[in-house]
């Protein structure tokens, strides 16, 4: 297993509903650290950029409309294979999908307002991070 990093989302519904303790908690217990957050009140034009594979897409405006209704928390998490077991972590896309316990299924509320995100590939975590922090603004875990 390799040490890996990935970005993850609290969208700004599961803010809303006052869950970022809940959230945390849960990947703290799994075995996520987590080495930088923020919290971001995304701008049309962020999210339209860091969504920008998805443009083509139907869901695209619903999308951004979602993003950026209001704060979300950003955050950097920290484990061996971190991006592929987030990614079983949170669940499917859709949270009618998703597996029983997932971060989805308890807090998202359709497939636009899935609560969290979570990067897709090495590729995406590199970009992710480097989107949204600065190296000074990761701190790795030294013990
Ligand atoms: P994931 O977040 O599981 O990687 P993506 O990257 O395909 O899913 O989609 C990015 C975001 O776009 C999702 N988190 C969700 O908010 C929204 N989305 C994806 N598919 C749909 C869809 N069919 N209808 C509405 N919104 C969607």
């Amino acid at each position: 297993m390799m040490m890996e990093r990935t970005l993850s989302i609290i969208k700004p519904h599961a803010v809303e509903k006052n869950v970022i303790g809940e959230i945390f908690t849960r990947l703290e217990r799994t075995g996520f650290k987590i080495i930088a957050m923020k919290m971001v009140h995304f701008s049309p034009e962020q999210a339209i950029e860091f969504y920008a594979e998805h443009k083509k897409r139907p869901f695209f405006k619903s999308l951004i409309q979602s993003i950026t209704s209001g704060p979300s928390t950003i955050f950097i998490l920290e484990k061996d294979n971190a991006i592929q077991d987030f990614r079983n972590y949170i669940g499917a896309t859709n949270p009618e999908n998703a597996a029983s316990d997932t971060i989805r299924a308890d807090y998202g509320n359709n497939i636009t307002e899935n609560a969290i995100h979570g990067s897709d590939s090495a590729i995406s975590a590199t970009r992710e991070i480097n989107y949204f922090f600065k190296n000074h603004e990761i701190l790795p875990r030294l013990r």
